[in-house]
């Protein structure tokens, strides 16, 4: 299979909701950073807690982790072949090593839903660890992929 064709797949399997719905490859690129970008901001309304820069609250950690965990299924549908030639943040290893990348957004995804999963028993420790760990899967595929 050409290259492209790897990507096209991996995307429309990673992805049921939002597979090839874009009119321009720059809506591709805007999508998948919108959805990153949304996803950080409750990601990091999280940290915040977690780090305890304002008060645990575990109601609000909840639908917090829960936006980033449906969020977290989206973006890599804006990974397109077409975007490849678009100038973005991502790095040219990410087209020649999609299947790492998918690999990786597979671990972000499941973390995210453990994160959330911690969130619903409101234990602090469990969201401490589990919040911990979803980070380091946002920054493995950052380290590796993005500029
Ligand atoms: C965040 C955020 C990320 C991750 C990453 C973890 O809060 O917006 O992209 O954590 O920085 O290392």
């Amino acid at each position: 299979m050409k290259p492209h064709l790897i990507v096209a797949t991996v995307a429309l399997a990673l992805s049921g909701a939002a597979h090839a719905q874009f009119q321009k490859p720059e809506d591709a690129v805007k999508y998948r950073q919108g959805a990153f970008t949304v996803m950080g901001a409750h990601f990091t309304r999280i940290g915040a807690m977690v780090q305890g820069r304002v008060p645990f609250d575990a109601k609000v950690a909840q639908e917090n982790a829960a936006i980033v965990a449906m969020l977290s299924k989206l973006p890599w549908a804006g990974f397109t072949p077409e975007t490849e030639k678009i100038k973005s943040r991502t790095k040219p290893e990410a087209w020649m090593e999609m299947d790492k990348v998918r690999a990786g957004a597979d671990k972000m995804m499941k973390a995210v839903a453990d994160l959330e999963a911690a969130t619903r028993t409101g234990n602090l420790d469990a969201i401490k660890k589990t919040f911990g760990d979803a980070a380091a899967t946002c920054k493995a595929c950052h380290d590796a992929y993005r500029e």
